[in-house]
This record gives structure tokens, sequence and C-alpha cells, in this order.
């Protein structure tokens, strides 16, 4: 799809305002920290930001559960400063995103105050209430019956309406006593689902977007957006494999497309972007969300690649091995799969997931890997996203006690996998919690060789890695070798080269087994990205089609023009040449 559109030529930085710059001492970070922080985000050459929920929330998953969709949490500042912001984005030529959490809300929003009041309150059916089901009916015996799984007040001893899991671990619905009916929440408890077969809720939530539009927004990323559409009569999941029970109901449920394409209906009257995020989605559905005839959505965040160290028991919560030539297809099957319909984001971390460069690149190596594994993402065909302190080489930060994790979803999950003895050891535990928390991206944001690595006057609402000292913005940004000089060059090439953009991406090594190398082609210009994905030292013979003239447009290390038969790469070597 070669069709220009702004967002195709842009780079987003992913802020996650909470953990960015705390300007008023709270150690939080805030609104007004961006805004101070702009003319760095400017420098880098960032186009678009991101910014994780700022709304009115009482904070259970980190903005996550919005309990006021029109206000802007008083941690973070107030309605006129997120003006300020964007009228600063505005200023620098940058644009705004907005993160749109619609699945579901905090239990402390308005109108789940109302639901809950009884069955026949004005807004219970904003969210999605069942009657429970007898043990005899689901057939569960009362001596293997734990009600303290469900954590069913005294007296109760019924089951949940149906199977489905909480990606936070544990059951998707909660009882709720004063009412006898159980409500559905796929993430936290306390993050109730609203029901999207209401047509008052999506009257709400279309008008609610719109608000943000008339403000002069330029998009929305979209959360779990592909959960919305839960089928009729609920059914028990039937996917044993599936990322959580139930998921092969929930996910693309049966009205998502309807759903989608009437967001797509209020978005269409705005020049703005989308994205949407998706647990779950094949290449097929990615373009029924995106393509010409899909719905209308820009493009979808898809994890396939971040499901590669998975363990063989499943689940975000365990570990197994991944490798280069697992990455290099899945990726490439999304690259080939929307090449003519339908675009890609790239990402390889986000506020979810932890660090790229300790996961993915070698922290022994980090300035080369995380050069590297920039070089990947800023020229494969797509929007690539960035997140704060990528362009630093921030790493996994080293948790030593569970005191330190502040994440909802660490800590239901790990609880949850104790209860269920999936722990052979409180050092087997916390392996897993510092290869796989969500919070190793949440550390603060490593400014300077500071106090508290400037993000703050006072101790910060989640510990500090503590190389700060080495890893921070104002040492990179004096040093022409850093990671973030690197990043300035790549975002710089892309802005310059079309053929980034819009050119074919071609696999030339399917079998190497540490290579990775690629053309990208547009009409006559064309480049040929080499990556080593390795702590050793490799040799590629590269194919005489590709030998011989060619400059070399970015590196990590020092290497010279010209393309040879065999190119002998250094660990995490990464060259970028444009063949003449
Ligand atoms: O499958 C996952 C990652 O591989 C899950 O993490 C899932 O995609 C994710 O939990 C959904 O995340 C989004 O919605 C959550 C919120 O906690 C996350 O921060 C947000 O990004 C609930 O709103």
């Amino acid at each position: 799809d070669t069709d220009r559109k702004w967002w195709k030529e842009a780079v987003v930085y992913q802020v996650y305002p909470r953990s960015f710059a705390d300007s008023d001492g709270d150690g939080v970070g805030d609104i007004p920290g961006v805004l101070d922080r702009l003319d760095y985000l400017d420098e880098l050459g960032v186009d678009v930001v991101w910014l994780n929920p700022v709304y009115e929330s009482p904070g259970v998953d980190n903005g996550y559960d919005i309990a006021d969709y029109r206000a802007i949490d008083d941690q973070f500042g107030t309605m006129d400063d997120w003006e300020d912001l964007l009228a600063g984005l505005h200023d620098r030529e940058m644009r705004l995103i907005m993160d749109l959490v619609v699945n579901h809300t905090s239990d402390e929003h308005d109108w789940f105050q109302n639901a809950c009041e009884s069955r026949d309150a004005e807004y219970r059916d904003y969210y999605v209430w069942r009657e429970g089901r007898s043990l005899e009916e689901a057939g569960v015996s009362d001596a293997a019956f734990d009600p303290a799984v469900y954590g069913l007040p005294a007296g109760v001893r019924e089951l949940p309406p149906n199977d489905w899991e909480s990606f936070f671990g544990g059951p998707a619905w909660s009882y709720h006593e004063a009412t006898g009916e159980w409500y559905l929440h796929i993430f936290d408890e306390r993050q109730p689902d609203l029901n999207w077969e209401n047509p008052a809720v999506r009257r709400e939530i279309l008008d609610m977007m719109e608000w943000w539009l008339e403000k002069g927004i330029d998009g929305f990323r979209m959360d779990v957006i592909n959960l919305i559409s839960k089928p009729e009569g609920l059914p028990d999941g039937e996917d044993p494999d599936a990322i959580v029970r139930g998921a092969d109901q929930f996910v693309n449920g049966p009205r998502i497309h309807e759903y989608v394409s009437a967001i797509h209906d209020v978005l269409a009257d705005y020049d703005v972007m989308s994205v949407g995020e998706m647990a779950e989605v094949t290449v097929e559905q990615a373009k029924r969300y995106t393509g010409r005839d899909g719905d209308g959505m820009s493009m979808v965040f898809n994890f396939d690649h971040l499901r590669l160290d998975f363990g063989p028991e499943g689940g975000r919560w365990s570990k197994g091995e991944w490798s280069m030539a697992d990455l290099r297809e899945t990726i490439t099957h999304w690259q080939d799969g929307l090449e003519d319909d339908g675009w890609n984001s790239l990402h390889l971390n986000n506020h979810d997931e932890p660090r790229m460069v300790s996961r993915f690149g070698d922290e022994e190596y980090r300035r080369e890997s995380a050069k590297l594994l920039g070089t990947l993402l800023h020229t494969l065909r797509g929007t690539p996203y960035m997140y704060q302190g990528e362009e630093l080489g921030m790493t996994n930060y080293p948790f030593e006690s569970l005191t330190e994790v502040r994440d909802v979803d660490t800590l239901k999950n790990v609880e949850a996998a104790r209860r269920e003895g999936r722990f052979a050891s409180e050092s087997e535990m916390l392996d897993l919690v510092r290869y796989r928390s969500r919070d190793n991206a949440r550390t603060p944001m490593q400014w300077a060789d500071e106090e508290h690595a400037g993000f703050s006057e006072s101790t910060p609402w989640m510990p500090v890695n503590p190389n700060y000292t080495e890893v921070n913005a104002a040492a990179e940004r004096s040093d022409p070798d850093s990671v973030f000089h690197y990043y300035r060059r790549l975002l710089a090439f892309r802005d310059e080269n079309d053929v980034v953009v819009y050119g074919d991406y071609d696999l030339q090594t399917p079998n190497h087994e540490d290579v990775w190398a690629y053309t990208r082609t547009l009409d006559d210009d064309q480049l040929f990205v080499v990556l080593n994905f390795s702590d050793d030292e490799t040799t590629y013979d590269v194919s005489a089609e590709f030998v011989g003239d060619a400059s070399l447009e970015l590196s990590n290390y020092d290497a010279e023009d010209g393309v040879a038969a065999t190119l002998s790469l250094r660990p995490w070597e990464a060259r970028v040449y444009r063949l003449a």
C-alpha cells in the first residue's frame, strides 16, 4: 500500500507520563514534566507523541482504570496543562495521540457506581452482569470447591457465569454481594467491562471521542480494542491454548467490525490516525481492520513476536527461549502479509513489556544491540513506535523482591501462580519477575547522573534503575557515539528517504543462523540492511547481485562503503547500505 499518509511517514514516541518527568516533586511524573521536555523530543526527531492515560483514575492499573473520561487526574495536572501540552507539540510540528480505554472503566466511574445500586439501576446495563452457576450445574463437587478463588463472602457457594479468566490471573468475574450477581472484568476486578451491546454505551463512547477530537488531538491508540464484542450467551472458552481461558470467545467477537466501524465513522471527519491494540490478531484479521476495504483503522499492534519467549506451558507468566530465526520469520510474515493492503506498526517494547535490549539484545553489548534493534525498527516497513528510554538503551530492572513491584498484573499473576503451585521456589518466581514484569519498563526515565536520575526531586513512585549513573540522557547527548545520537540519525534518515517508508521489504537470509538481512526497494532506490543478531563475530556470503559499489548510510561500528562478497560482522553489528 503506497498511498501517502502522514502517519506512515511518522515515528511515534510513547510517553508513560507517570515515569517520564516529575515537575512538582511528588515523585510521580506529570504533564508539565512532559511539556518541559518537548525540546528533547524535538531534538530526537519525534513526529507523534502517544500519551498513556492521564484521565481521572484511582490508578489501580496506572490509569487504564478510568473514572472520568473527560477529566485529567490531579496527579498529572489540569486540563489547562494538557491544553498547553497539545499546543506545545503542535507549535513544534509534532502531534498528539491519546489512549482510548473503552473495553472497561474504573469501578469508581459514576456509571459503575450507579450500576451497583440495584439490579434495575439506570446504568446497570452499561456493564455485563449475570447470575452465577450452581455447583451442580457446573459439575463441581462440594469438596473440590474453593470459595477463596472467587473471593466469595461467607455462605455464598456458587460459580461464576462462565470459565473465563482475567489477564491478571484468576477468574474474569467478581461476585457483587449487594445485588447477588457477578460482573465481568477481563482485567482487574476494579476494571469492569463495558457492555457494548448496549447502544447507550456506544453513544457515550463515540460522543466522548468526538469531544477529544474537537480539542484538536491527532488520533487514538485504542486499548485492547478487539475485546469489546462479547458473544451472546457468553459461552465457556473452548481453546485450551488461548492466551487466557475464554479468549477464543471474546477476542474479535461477533460484532467487533460493526463497533470498530462506528468508531471510524467518527474519526473519518478528522485528519487523525488510529492504532488498535490487539492481544490476538492474525494478518488476515489485521487486513480487515486496516486494509482498503476494511474498517478504517490506520494500523494495529500485534504481539506475535512478543510471544516467542513464552514457555512450553504457555501464557505470559512462563519463560521459554526465543530465537532470531523465529523473530525473523514472525516479523517477515507480517511484512509480507500487509505488503499490498493494510499497514504495520513496528514495536519491540512498550509499557507492558520488558525492555527490548534486555530481551532481544544483550546487556553486555548494550549500546551495540540497542542500535541494532533500533536499526531494525526504523528500517522495516511500517510505522515505528518507540518507548521512552529506548533511545538511551535503558534496560530491565534488577528486582530483588516483590516489594519493589507496583504493577497489578505482576502482583496478581504471581499470586495466582503461587496458589496453583507453579513456582518451584521464590528465586524462580523472582527470575520470572525480572524477565517478564511490566514494571521493567516503568522505572523512571533516566535524565542525568543526579539524585533520582533527574526524574524528580523526591523519592519516585518506582525505584530508579541503578544503572542511571551510566545510562542517562545527559551522558547520551554529550557523546556523539551514543544510542541517542544513533536514533537521531535513524529518525532523520527516515525523514529523508521515501524508500524507508514505502519501499518493499524482501528477506535475503531466510536461513542464516545469526544474520538477518533484507532489502527495501522503491523504484530504482534500494537499501540493503544487514544485522548480526549475535555476540559472536560471523560471516555472511552475500548474493552476487548486491556485491559491489554501495554507500554505507548507517552503522553502529566503523565500516566502509561497498558490499564485499563475504561480509565479516562484529557482535551486534548493523549496517544499512544504499546499493548503487
Ligand atoms: O497479551 C498481552 C501482552 O502480550 C497482554 O499484556 C495484553 O495485551 C495487555 O494486558 C493489554 O494491555 C492494555 O490493556 C490493559 C492495561 O493494563 C495495559 O497497560 C494496556 O496496555 C488493561 O487496560
